[in-house]
């Protein structure tokens, strides 16, 4: 593909690619958001005692000084941070890269950058020997787990963002900090946000700074995966769109995508927040993620020591022994939307080539069915439940497909694997 600033990179085909090969496929990773605003757990007291709650944005949203959050800061000792340890999790999981917060908007590099000291190297109680994203690069490569950086545009504590006139100045240290993460760790994914600053009374961030970005980026690693919150233009930037917080309906046709969620209700750290979601809610939303072709990008919040809460840990241990007796069959990895057939009431269907993969959610009652609606001349050729022994039949008559299993479900989601013989793409009704 050309590159150069200017560059319209929507036609370079991020679908297929060889640069997002993996990521097609792989479907699952870790967000971590970990920060200087971890070291608050979700809670500010103000001088004048008054308790005000939030997360990642606890300095904007409780109206923390400058000079009280740089202070608060230089206690800031994450010494429990074991990146093995969030690697092995990660890799038990079954999520198969992680997206940690390089840089949030903040502005607080959580490497040792020498662009400025508002890093946890420098304004720190923390071991200046230690750097946790070399640690954790080590540790995802020994486990064949990909490791990519969210980088904030957006920046609360650099003056010259804010500011027409110093706004150059400002993308200069952003590109020699970028350039500082692509040497020193090798990242595979680059995760930026806050373009969409709304708030401030001047964000500088424009298309044409998008388009700048990314080319530079291909410039520094041609193999980077490269989010679309790179610049203003939305779909035609970067590689992937981003919905957060939410599954969209359908397959995205425009770009390949990835919805990241939270494992509660915050990114960062939050005490207060046990909002946990269960294990059947997160697999499900996995399955339907990639019933539609989509990534699931979920994400836990280390504490000020640096420790994944037991809770979160627990969670994806529990959707690591559902992908191990369910995942590798196809139900996720390399799943992709099924194309044959619309998505049914009672649950979702991916596919990989010639199979296709019911997630059940509402199992039928004994001697009920499930009835999938056929957009394709297609015929089943089998059914079998995952981890169950007993007999399924699938039919078709029509463009109706009547699955009918004889026994209870194994778990939730219960995967139903469905062998398809595709004579011709041909659509139903044209003979
Ligand atoms: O880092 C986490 C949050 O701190 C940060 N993004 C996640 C990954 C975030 N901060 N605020 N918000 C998200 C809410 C703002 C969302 C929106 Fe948008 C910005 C809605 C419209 C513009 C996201 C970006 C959805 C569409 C574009």
């Amino acid at each position: 593909a050309a590159s150069g600033p200017g560059t319209n990179y929507a036609i370079d085909d991020p679908f297929t690619a060889a640069r997002t090969a993996w990521w097609r496929q792989d479907r699952f990773g870790m967000f971590i958001h970990f920060g200087a605003y971890s070291h608050y757990e979700g809670e500010y007291t103000s001088p004048s005692g008054s308790v005000c709650r939030d997360a990642e944005w606890i300095k904007r949203n409780c109206n923390i000084p400058i000079g009280e959050y740089e202070q608060f800061a230089k206690t800031f000792n994450p010494s429990g941070f074991d990146a093995d340890a969030i690697a092995t999790l990660a890799k038990d999981a079954g999520q198969r890269y992680i997206v940690i917060t390089s840089k949030h908007h903040e502005g607080y590099a959580m490497w040792p950058t020498k662009v400025n000291t508002w890093n946890l190297r420098d304004h720190s109680a923390f071991d200046k020997t230690r750097d946790i994203l070399a640690e954790l690069k080590r540790a995802s490569d020994a486990r064949g787990v990909k490791l990519g950086f969210y980088y904030s545009i957006w920046d609360w504590h650099d003056p010259d963002f804010p500011n027409a006139s110093t706004f150059p100045k400002y993308k200069e240290r952003m590109y020699a900090q970028l350039k500082e993460l692509v040497d020193n760790y090798h990242p595979a994914v680059f995760w930026f946000d806050g373009e969409w600053d709304t708030t401030n009374p001047y964000n500088p961030w424009r298309a044409e700074d998008g388009e700048q970005l990314e080319a530079y980026l291909r410039g520094l690693d041609p193999n980077l995966v490269i989010n679309n919150r790179v610049g203003k233009r939305r779909v035609a930037d970067g590689d992937t769109g981003t919905p957060e917080q939410e599954i969209p309906n359908e397959p995205v046709l425009g770009q390949l995508w990835e919805s990241c969620m939270t494992i509660n209700g915050s990114w960062g750290y939050a005490r207060h927040d046990q909002n946990w979601k269960s294990v059947t809610d997160l697999t499900r939303k996995l399955t339907t993620i990639a019933s539609r072709s989509g990534n699931y990008l979920l994400n836990v919040g280390p504490d000020a020591l640096g420790r994944v809460p037991t809770e979160a840990a627990t969670r994806l241990r529990g959707m690591g022994s559902w992908l191990g007796a369910n995942g590798q069959s196809g139900a996720v990895y390399q799943a992709e939307s099924p194309g044959v057939v619309d998505e049914p009431s009672w649950g979702v269907v991916s596919r990989r080539g010639s199979k296709l993969y019911a997630s059940v959610f509402n199992w039928p009652a004994s001697g009920g069915s499930l009835t999938l609606h056929a957009r394709a001349s297609f015929n089943v050729t089998g059914a079998r439940v995952l981890g169950s022994s007993q007999t399924v039949s699938a039919t078709r008559s029509g463009d109706t497909v009547t699955i009918r299993p004889s026994g209870s479900r194994v778990g939730d989601p219960t995967v139903i694997e469905l062998g398809i013989a595709t004579a011709a793409a041909t659509p139903v009704g044209s003979g």
